[in-house]
């Protein structure tokens, strides 16, 4: 096969690239080791940017959000007995939208803009360093394909090969705690996300819809989800939560899905090498806490789709020369603000730790100044920031 841009990954960095490139008039063809299903029934993050709707709608794939996503104002944040909303649109002028990962996916494979080929398997990068780069795998039905390409997006999350084609230096930190996550068939008991700082751990209230609940736990590093059984994580949660405080209760319901999931921060730079670019997971990660990792992805391929139809169509190669310094200023103003949610709201055992995290929530939830800058990084600094 011969394409413009050999896509590797079909999250959501790789078919919305795809979708943006065919848009742009340049072809391409992603590979993707899981099946279609697989892929669009991952249940990860939840909350979209201001710039994340706005790019989304831009590309014509806006009409479901609009119609059954859920635009929020803000966030809560917690302690013991006190619950402060953070209203962004008075503080910035901007809002975020809760509409699933899920979602995202299933309207970029609506859209049927890519040519993709599902569970493919023995991915392999060849000659990023020449002007001839391409990529070989054997497709669903056994056979050797090769794909030749002017250019290869590596959107394979980080566990892809393509970041290990890239010669690079990476920058990580590990956190001892992990989240229990939680899907719900019941009616969240809020209208807006709650970020709980509790003695016990962490908690979040999020949803999905007005009938499906998502809440998250924090939980020792190795915790088996099968130790927590449905009714020790209501339980839980409602303490953490606050239930019977000022009023306010939590409704359990069946859980649907459980899972723990850890917890890192991880870039790696350049995000290109040669003929080689990168987007999404398969650069950086990101602590969930900030709600930032869906987000970076849709802006990194948003700069990449720029970059490479200059470059392709128009002979144009600037953008594509500064895709990488662009795209990481995003990424580090993101992982600082990942890191700094995750530090401000997790428990640990040291008290000192624990009084600077209350004396740092107390300040971003009193001061106009320290709401603003957090209203500013969670709804989202404008692309290309
Ligand atoms: P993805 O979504 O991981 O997609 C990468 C795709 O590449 C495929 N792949 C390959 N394809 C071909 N050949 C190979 N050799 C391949 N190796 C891998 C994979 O099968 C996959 O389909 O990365 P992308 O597109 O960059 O999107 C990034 C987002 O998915 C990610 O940032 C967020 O989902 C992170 N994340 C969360 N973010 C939030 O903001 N809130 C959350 O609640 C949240 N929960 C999560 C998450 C990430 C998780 N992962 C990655 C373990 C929960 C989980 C479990
Ligand atoms: C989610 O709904 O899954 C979610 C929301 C906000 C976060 C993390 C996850 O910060």
């Amino acid at each position: 096969m011969r394409t413009q841009v050999a896509v590797i990954g079909a999250g959501p960095a790789g078919l919305l690239l795809s979708h943006l490139l065919r848009r742009g008039g340049v072809d391409s063809v992603v590979v993707e080791t899981r099946s279609q299903e697989y892929v669009a029934s991952r249940i990860r993050a939840g909350i979209l940017e201001q710039s994340s709707v706005d790019l989304l709608t831009a590309a014509g794939l806006g009409d479901r959000l609009r119609a059954e996503g859920h635009e929020h104002r803000g966030i809560y944040l917690q302690m013991p007995g006190e619950r402060h909303h953070l209203d962004f649109v008075d503080l910035i002028g901007r809002t975020v939208w809760v509409y699933g990962q899920t979602e995202v996916q299933k309207d970029l494979i609506a859209a049927g803009t890519a040519e993709v080929h599902y569970e493919v398997t023995g991915t392999t990068l060849h000659d990023v360093e020449t002007d001839r780069p391409y990529v070989t795998f054997v497709d669903s039905g056994g056979a050797a394909r090769r794909i030749d390409a002017d250019v290869i997006a590596g959107c394979d999350g980080s566990f892809g090969p393509s970041r290990h084609a890239v010669p690079s230096e990476t920058f990580e930190r590990t956190y001892p705690y992990s989240w229990l996550g939680i899907l719900a068939d019941v009616a969240p008991s809020t209208d807006e996300l709650i970020y709980a700082w509790h003695p016990n751990g962490f908690a979040l209230h999020s949803m999905r819809s007005d009938t499906v609940s998502r809440l998250y736990l924090q939980v020792p590093n190795g915790t088996d989800p099968a130790s927590w059984p449905d009714d020790r994580i209501w339980q839980e949660l409602a303490t953490r939560l606050g239930h019977g405080e000022h009023g306010w209760k939590l409704t359990g319901g069946p859980v649907t899905d459980k899972s723990v999931l850890p917890m890192r921060s991880y870039v790696q730079t350049p995000m290109r090498h040669g003929r080689l670019f990168l987007a999404g997971d398969a650069a950086h990660i990101v602590p969930p806490t900030g709600a930032k990792g869906l987000n970076l992805a849709i802006a990194d391929v948003t700069l990449l789709s720029q970059a490479l139809v200059a470059w392709l169509r128009a002979g144009r190669p600037a953008l594509a020369e500064s895709y990488s310094d662009d795209a990481l200023r995003r990424v580090w103003r993101c992982t600082h603000f990942s890191w700094w949610m995750t530090t401000m709201l997790h428990t640990g055992s040291d008290p000192f730790d624990a009084q600077l995290q209350l004396s740092q929530l107390r300040w971003v939830t009193t001061s106009n100044a320290g709401a603003t800058g957090l209203a500013e990084n969670y709804a989202g600094l404008p692309i290309g920031f």
